[in-house]
């Protein structure tokens, strides 16, 4: 069909595009709750939810808080939003009451959507007992029964709303280490030039099936198992709730899937696991995003598999994977390069660009970068500034245009006017006998000057005063007196946040103590 010269139809671009090429039959989601959807399908469900939204009232362009695990009801919701000409904005039921109820009031929903395991359900059902609001329940009961959208009587929706390339079609909430989380506001056009960017360089096809560990309240989550996927006609595996690596293993054997999303420290885990038969998975690629991936546990992954590897470095400021490296041939320790379309270079804190080989913050350019923040105009002004945005991430571009992580703007260490990668002292400790993980911190020492703390885990059944003297004698032979770390913390496990990243910030309060 034609493209709409007036602007973007993104149920059409999603799903209805697929129905009308003759893969309407095809399924969308195997959701082990609703079993699976066809494209058509899905089409009907969110026609259905678009009917519902209209018959209470929810005027077009208001915002829609899904509060929801991953399921074809939080699919089919957010699908009935666009189509109604609504923006979801689709947060954690992990999250905390206070934190819910701060979301709802500075997205000023106008609506909920509530889909969480039984007790954590009662919980926002309560929390929002005054709202207009729908539950994933009835989404299912309505799919059940083959019946439209959620189960009540349905109003016909109109046609899909046409969205103008500029205009707000999506909020993202984004925790940082401090402060209350911020809603990264994204366009329409954004969503749409996805397809243009990661998505060339991951080639999903109508054949792929998709598992994610990332969940959709995660921006890497919502690309990983709704835009991507749902632009190729490809489909998706879903898992309920926090994905463990028992839980990623199970679905990994029952779904077969060929593309997998997971965060590093989950391949890790995975890879670890006795027992875990990975030797004839149905895997084609592999893409790890959300962290840092060390170049052995890279090949690690790429070994296991026997799969392709994208390697991919984000924000939810420029919506997805922005730089990542090529799936066949790697770079190793690298995140590769830009993906189609996307402009990144290094800059220093003025935002001047710094030569190849230099230190500096990544700078995104491309149609994917966020119209902003709601509120919030000071931490705009930071982020999205020089015609993109920073990511916050500390990178250096080498004369072959890859580009390396060193750390997080956040996380370098100033000991003692030394600007020290708190990776570098991570990789000596890692290299130790006997160490599983680490993670290097600053803390503060008695007169409050900054000082590196490292944060180490031991491997299961080693002798903790043994491995402490194997990093010493690391250290000593390995690193520079200034980049030694002050304090060696010894934990059963790094603490991880909802999303399945480190919670730098936890061992940051600590180590400042
Ligand atoms: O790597 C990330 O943190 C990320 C965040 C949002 C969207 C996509 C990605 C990869």
């Amino acid at each position: 069909r034609a493209a709409n010269p007036q602007g973007i139809d993104l149920v059409d671009h999603l799903v209805a595009g697929h129905v009308f090429a003759g893969r309407g039959g095809r399924a969308s989601y195997l959701d082990p709750q609703a079993e699976e959807i066809t494209y058509a399908g899905l089409l009907e469900a969110a026609r259905g939810y678009a009917g519902a939204l209209k018959a209470a009232g929810v005027p077009e362009g208001a915002r829609g808080l899904l509060v929801a695990d991953d399921s074809v009801a939080t699919v089919v919701a957010v699908l009935g939003l666009w189509w109604h000409g609504c923006v979801p904005v689709v947060i954690s039921p992990v999250l905390t009451d206070d934190e819910v109820r701060y979301i709802a009031a500075d997205c000023a929903a106008a609506t909920v959507h509530l889909d969480a395991a039984p007790t954590r359900q009662r919980a926002l059902e309560e929390l929002f007992a005054t709202a207009t609001r729908f539950a994933g329940a009835d989404v299912r009961a309505g799919l059940a029964a083959a019946e439209p959208g959620p189960a009540r009587r349905p109003t016909e929706a109109g046609p899909p709303v046409v969205w103008n390339a500029g205009r707000e079609a999506l909020v993202q909430y984004t925790s940082g280490s401090t402060g209350m989380p911020k809603g990264v506001r994204h366009s329409a056009g954004a969503i749409a030039a996805m397809a243009d960017g990661i998505s060339k360089v991951l080639a999903l096809t109508p054949e792929d099936t998709v598992l994610s560990s990332a969940r959709m309240s995660f921006g890497y989550g919502f690309g990983a198992s709704v835009l991507c996927p749902l632009a190729a006609g490809a489909r998706v595996a879903l898992v309920r709730g926090p994905v463990d690596i028992h839980s990623l293993a199970a679905a990994l054997q029952r779904h077969r899937p060929t593309v997998l999303f997971s965060v590093p420290r989950l391949y890790a885990a995975l890879l670890n696991a006795p027992g875990t038969e990975l030797a004839s998975n149905s895997v084609r690629l592999c893409v790890a995003a959300g962290e840092n991936l060390p170049a052995p546990l890279g090949e690690r992954i790429r070994t296991a598999f026997q799969a392709g590897l994208v390697n991919g470095l984000g924000a939810t400021e420029v919506l997805h994977i922005v730089v990542g490296t090529p799936p066949d041939t790697g770079c190793p320790g690298t995140f590769g390069v830009p993906v189609p379309g996307i402009t990144a270079t290094v800059r220093d804190a003025d935002g001047t660009p710094v030569a190849d080989g230099q230190v500096g913050r990544l700078h995104i350019a491309g149609p994917t970068v966020a119209l902003g923040y709601i509120g919030r105009p000071e931490a705009a002004a930071v982020t999205f500034a020089d015609g993109g945005a920073y990511t916050g991430d500390v990178v250096r571009r080498a004369p072959d245009g890859t580009f390396t992580h060193l750390c997080r703007a956040d996380d370098l260490l100033n000991l003692g006017g030394y600007k020290v990668v708190p990776s570098e002292i991570e990789s000596v400790i890692r290299g130790a006998e006997g160490v599983q993980d680490c993670v290097v911190v600053g803390g503060r020492d008695a007169d409050g000057l900054e000082q590196a703390v490292a944060y180490l885990v031991a491997r299961p059944g080693s002798d903790e005063a043994a491995v402490r003297r194997a990093v010493s004698a690391a250290i000593r032979s390995g690193l520079a007196a200034h980049k030694r770390p002050a304090r060696l913390e010894f934990l059963d496990a790094l603490p991880t946040t909802s999303t399945g990243k480190l919670a730098a910030f936890e061992l940051r309060k600590a180590a400042a103590r």
